[in-house]
C-alpha cells in the first residue's frame, strides 16, 4: 500500500494529534458488529476506543457489513484504519479510528461471522442494522412472508439477514460451549433490546431446529439483550469530507466518516460476561432507557422526520437548510411542545432538549440531506409518530407532518422505502382521505387509518403542500 494511503505504515506521516490513541495491534476481535454503516463508525467504535485509552483492554471490533461492499473493501485496504471528524460551532478535528480491527460481508464472510459468534473471546454482539434490517413480523418475530427470512428459516447457507445470522450462530454457541455474551441493539427503536430478544427468540422458535427448545432455554441464562439510546448525528459520507480527511491527515483516506461532536449513549445496565469498560468513555449505564430513549425517538428523530418530508415539499436539501426557514425552528420547538404529554418522566426536559436540537440542526458544517433522513418512512414514523398519536397527544404539528409523508410516497418520488410500490398504490389524487388511510394502514398502523379526525386533519393539509407552502 502507498504511504499517502491511510494504514499502519503511513500513520507516522500522520499529525500527532489525529493518531489512534489506542495500538491498533494490541485490539482483538471481542465485540461482532453487524451493521458496519457510518453511524457505527462515528459513534460505538469511537467510543469503545476511547474506553480502552482510559482503562485498557484489547476490545477490538469485528465490523459485519450487510450491503457495502466498498466500506469493506475500503477497510480492509486501510488495514481497517478510517478517519472521523466531529464538527461543532467552533471548528472541526479529524482523528483515526483504530478501534475497528476486522471488515467481513454477511453472505462472503459469512462462515466467519459464524466463527466469531462461537467464539469465547467475543463476548458482545451490537447492531445498527435500522429498523427495516429486523425484518419482524406483526408479533415481533420474523416476518416469515419475507423471502431472505424463510431462506434463512430453511438454514440455506450463507444466511441472508443480519438477525439469521445472529440467532443461527448464538445457537451453534449455546449448543458449544455456551459462553455468555450481550446482544446490545443501537437501532432507534423503544425498547431495541426487548425488540431484539423477540426477534432472535422468535427465530429459534420459527425453525425446525429439533433442538430449538433447548436453544431457548440456553439464550435465556447465556444471553442479554439490554436496551439502549444512541444519538449522534452522522450524515452519510461525501467526497468533500474525503477532501476535508485527506488535507487533515496528509494522506488518503477511502472510508472517512464525518458527524457532529455532540454524542449521547446511554445502555441498560444488564449484561452478560464481560464488556468494555464504556462507562470510562462516557456511556451512561442506567436500569430504564425508556425515558431517554422515548425524548429522543419522539423530539428528535420525530422532528428530523417531520422536517425531512416538510423540507423536501418546500423544495429544501438540507436539515440546517429547512431549519433555516421561517418555519423549521418553530417547527422542532411546536413539535415538542405536542409530543411532551407522551413522554414518561426521568428523561431531559422537552423545551429544553428541543432548544438544543434546534442548534444540532442548524450545524453549517453538516451536509445532511433531507432525502436521506426521510427514506425508510413506513419504518421510521412507526417508531416516531405512531406512539405519540396512540397516546392522544397528536395534534396540528404531527398531522402536518403525516401530510408531508403522504405528499412524500406519491408516485414517482424519489424517497426510499423498502415499501415504496405499496406506498404510491395508495393514492388517488380524486380520493385524499381515502390516501391518507390506505397509506396509514400499509404503514402497519390500521388503528390509526380507523381514525377519521385525524385521516381528516391529515389530508386538509396536502393542497398546501402540494403547492410548497408549509403552513405550521
Ligand atoms: C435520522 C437519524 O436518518 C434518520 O432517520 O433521524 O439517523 C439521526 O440522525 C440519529 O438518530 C441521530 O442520533
Amino acid at each position: 500500500m502507498s504511504s499517502t494511503q491511510l494504514g499502519r505504515a503511513a500513520l507516522a506521516r500522520v499529525p500527532a494529534r489525529a493518531r489512534p490513541d489506542v495500538d491498533p495491534g494490541a485490539l482483538r476481535p471481542r465485540i461482532l458488529h453487524l451493521g458496519l454503516g457510518a453511524f457505527h463508525r462515528a459513534h460505538q467504535a469511537p467510543v469503545t476506543q476511547r474506553a480502552v485509552a482510559a482503562a485498557g483492554g484489547d476490545w477490538g471490533i469485528a465490523g459485519v457489513a450487510p450491503h457495502s461492499a466498498a466500506t469493506v473493501e475500503g477497510l480492509r485496504a486501510q488495514d481497517h484504519l478510517y478517519s472521523l471528524t466531529e464538527h461543532d460551532a467552533a471548528g472541526s478535528a479529524t482523528t483515526v479510528v483504530g478501534a475497528v480491527v476486522e471488515a467481513l460481508r454477511l453472505r462472503p464472510d459469512a462462515a466467519r461471522v459464524a466463527a466469531l459468534l462461537a467464539d469465547p473471546d467475543v463476548a458482545v454482539v451490537t447492531l445498527t442494522v435500522t429498523e427495516k434490517g429486523y425484518r419482524r413480523g406483526s408479533g415481533g418475530g420474523p416476518d416469515i412472508t419475507d423471502p431472505d427470512v424463510a431462506a434463512d428459516l430453511a438454514g440455506l447457507v450463507p444466511p441472508r439477514t443480519p438477525i439469521g445470522a445472529l440467532a443461527s450462530g448464538l445457537a451453534a454457541r449455546m449448543r458449544g460451549h455456551g459462553a455468555p455474551v450481550t446482544v446490545l441493539s443501537c437501532d432507534n427503536m423503544a425498547g431495541n433490546g426487548v425488540a431484539t430478544e423477540a426477534a432472535v427468540r422468535g427465530f429459534v422458535a420459527a425453525s425446525d431446529w429439533p433442538d430449538r427448545d433447548r436453544v431457548l432455554a440456553a439464550l435465556d441464562s447465556a444471553v442479554r439483550f439490554p436496551s439502549s439510546v444512541v444519538d449522534r448525528i452522522v450524515p452519510a459520507t461525501t467526497e468533500g469530507d474525503r477532501v476535508a480527511a485527506a488535507r487533515a491527515l496528509g494522506v488518503g483516506d477511502v472510508v472517512p466518516v464525518a458527524g457532529e461532536r455532540y454524542l449521547q449513549w446511554v445502555v441498560e445496565r444488564s449484561f452478560a460476561g464481560p464488556r468494555p469498560p464504556w462507562e470510562r468513555a462516557g456511556v451512561e449505564l442506567v436500569d430504564d432507557v425508556a425515558p431517554y430513549a422515548l425524548t429522543k425517538l419522539r423530539l428528535l428523530n420525530g422532528s428530523h422526520s417531520a422536517l425531512a418530508y416538510l423540507g423536501l415539499a418546500a423544495g429544501a436539501e438540507t436539515v440546517a437548510d429547512a431549519v433555516a426557514t421561517g418555519w423549521g425552528a418553530p417547527l422542532v420547538r411546536a413539535l415538542a411542545a405536542e409530543v411532551a404529554p407522551s413522554l414518561p418522566t426521568g428523561g431531559p426536559a422537552p423545551a429544553a432538549y428541543a432548544e438544543a436540537l434546534v442548534g444540532r440542526f442548524a450545524n453549517p458544517r453538516l451536509h445532511h440531506r433531507l432525502a436521506q433522513i426521510g427514506s425508510d418512512g413506513s419504518q421510521k414514523i412507526a417508531e416516531r409518530w405512531f406512539p405519540v398519536l396512540r397516546a392522544g397527544a397528536g395534534g396540528p404539528v404531527l398531522h402536518l407532518a403525516l401530510a408531508g409523508w403522504v405528499h412524500a410516497t406519491r408516485p414517482g418520488t424519489p424517497v426510499a422505502d423498502p415499501l415504496a410500490d405499496a406506498l404510491a398504490a395508495c393514492h388517488d389524487p380524486a380520493d385524499p382521505t381515502g390516501t391518507v388511510a390506505r397509506l396509514l394502514d400499509a404503514a402497519g398502523a390500521p388503528d390509526l387509518a380507523a381514525d377519521g379526525d385525524l385521516v381528516a386533519a391529515v389530508a386538509a393539509r396536502l393542497p398546501a403542500l402540494g403547492a410548497g407552502r408549509v403552513e405550521l
